[in-house]
């Protein structure tokens, strides 16, 4: 398994769960400096980011691309892939679809988390999931087209209403058939959600293509109650040698959260 962390750079996401802030070439010198494999990318949009700079930060840096977030979309833009209107929905799977672009330039998935939305007002539980996985399948296609996999993430009941757990997504991918659709196991979400962390991870197996490295508080691994040796014994168990990525708040502030990850990842992992 490898280590991955945040950089955020939408300003209207100001106070969510991301370590390092605003300045890409600042986020990604830390980064190198503090040990970890590689960034995970939370930009405004797939423009915002010139490949050839974030090219050379990579290499200058000696890191890898882990993931791109797409909730921008969500925060920035006011997109989502069930929205009632079908333009809204065009346009969310379009933006998507150009973030997949960019990510797989550099062999990295995206990331669908806010971007789902929930079933609310006009639309109701089983509308939405049609609206969703009909995106999802044209998503697949995509990813297909571009050799590439996507990343959907269950949220907590306090964030969506559609797939809260591993086994939802997995059942709900199962049924669309897509092929290139992987999922993302948030901790922090799983906390709420998972009866037992390692319980779930087991049940998704393969589906497993990413991981949210957090502790019970969403704060640094390590901050808050959630017991790791568990969960690491459980994604080994299923073969899983992708990221464990932090996506956390930046507390106490951004270089103690990320040194308290790196300590984390070589307790529990190696
Ligand atoms: C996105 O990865 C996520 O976990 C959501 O909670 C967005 O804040
Ligand atoms: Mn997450």
């Amino acid at each position: 398994m490898k280590s991955a962390v945040t950089v955020s750079l939408v300003p209207e996401a100001r106070g969510g769960p991301f370590v390092f802030w605003d300045d890409l070439a600042a986020g990604c010198r830390r980064a190198a400096e503090l040990g970890f494999d590689a960034v995970e990318v939370f930009p405004p949009g797939p423009d915002a980011i010139n490949p050839d700079e974030l090219r050379s930060l990579l290499d200058d840096n000696g890191l890898s691309l882990a993931a791109v977030g797409t909730g921008a979309g969500w925060v920035k833009h006011r997109l989502s892939l069930t929205s009632p209107d079908d333009t809204v929905r065009d346009r969310a799977v379009a933006f998507v679809q150009r973030v997949m672009d960019l990510a797989a330039t550099f062999d990295a998935p995206a990331i669908i988390g806010s971007m789902q939305g929930k079933w609310e007002g006009a639309v109701a539980k089983p509308t939405a999931l049609r609206y969703l996985g009909n995106a999802l399948f044209k998503l697949d296609e995509h990813a297909n087209d571009l050799g590439t996999t996507l990343l959907y993430e269950p949220l907590n009941r306090y964030e969506t209403n559609l797939v809260n757990t591993l086994a939802d997504a997995a059942q709900f991918l199962g049924g669309l058939r897509t092929r290139r659709v992987k999922i993302l196991a948030d901790l922090y979400h799983m906390n709420i959600e998972e009866a037992d962390l390692a319980d779930a991870i087991r049940g998704a197996g393969g589906y497993v293509g990413h991981v949210h490295f957090a502790d019970s508080n969403r704060r640094a691994a390590g901050m808050g109650h959630t017991d790791f040796a568990p969960i690491v014994a459980a994604l080994r168990d299923v073969g899983y040698a992708g990221y464990l990525s932090a996506e956390i708040l930046p507390l106490p502030d951004p270089d103690a959260a990320a040194r308290r990850t790196v300590d984390s990842f070589r307790k529990y992992v190696g």
